[in-house]
């Protein structure tokens, strides 16, 4: 019989430890046909955060470590200087990168360091029970803003890409989304350009993307789908807020 579908090898055999219909699932596997179709396998280094993505340590198929929370990108930046010939990407989300891990997100992006991060922006702290976290939409409900955000009280949702954006060293940032099967393969593109740069040894780059989690919103997977297009993405607005190898190639 043909086999028309399997798994990326940049992934092992065990079943996605995410909850069903979560959409780590769908970035993992997006990230892990990226590095097969670049043969980036053999050396790639993940650096995982702690939050749901951590277990990605049970699936990535390649050598990953676990950094504390929010290090991620310190850990990388030492694993890419230390060892400029391997490819280092971090995959986070975003309590781990917006919250207790802003200031080392900021100062990796502002040295430039040579990485591509992955950010997994679910509006939500999804592994510890569904708390608010810095993208939490206004009015969104959590465990700790139980009649929804009120800015008043928590300020409003950080804009994670177009802070970083608006550094003078970042090479590549964008967002994107995997709520529908077109955006999912937008999201893929942004996947490789950001390590395409890496690979042209070019500076840092940042992919944001949206997801979900229903676990912790409380709805079905499903209906995750419209939230992210009529709610997520009004607050998040897809899109590349720089990208300076277009930049450079405008100015031949
Ligand atoms: C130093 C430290 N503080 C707090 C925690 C508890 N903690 C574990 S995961 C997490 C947040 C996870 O949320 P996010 O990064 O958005 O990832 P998600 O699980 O939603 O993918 C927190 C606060 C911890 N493990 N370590
Ligand atoms: S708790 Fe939320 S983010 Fe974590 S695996 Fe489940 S659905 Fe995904």
């Amino acid at each position: 019989m043909e086999l028309v579908y399997k798994k990326p090898e940049a992934i092992n055999a065990n079943p996605f430890p995410y909850c069903p219909g979560c959409m780590h699932g769908t970035v993992t596997k997006l990230i892990a046909e990226v590095i097969d179709e670049f043969g980036l396998r053999e050396k790639t280094i993940v650096v995982l955060p702690v939050g749901c993505g951590t277990l990605g340590v049970l699936l990535w198929n390649m050598d990953n470590i676990c950094s504390a929370h929010g290090r991620a990108p310190a850990v990388a930046t030492g694993i890419k200087r230390t060892h400029p010939e391997k490819f280092v990407f971090t995959y986070q989300g975003d309590g781990d990168l917006g919250a207790i891990g802003f200031s080392e997100i900021m100062y990796a992006a502002n040295r430039g360091e040579k990485i591509s991060v992955i950010f997994v922006n679910n509006s939500i702290y999804g592994m510890t029970g569904g708390q608010m976290a810095p993208t939490t939409l206004v009015g969104q409900r959590a465990t700790t803003c139980q009649d929804g955000r009120d800015p008043e009280r928590e300020g409003y949702p950080l804009k994670i890409a177009e802070l970083i954006a608006q550094l003078t060293t970042p090479v590549y940032v964008a967002r994107f989304a995997v709520n529908t099967p077109q955006n999912v393969r937008a999201a893929k593109e942004g996947i490789k350009k950001a390590f395409q740069n890496q690979m042209d040894g070019l500076g840092f780059s940042l992919v944001e993307i949206l997801s979900n989690c229903p676990t912790n919103w409380g709805v079905s997977p499903m209906a995750t789908l419209d939230f992210i297009k009529d709610q997520t993405m009004k607050e998040f607005p897809l899109g590349v807020f720089r990208d300076k190898t277009e930049e450079a190639a405008d100015e031949k």
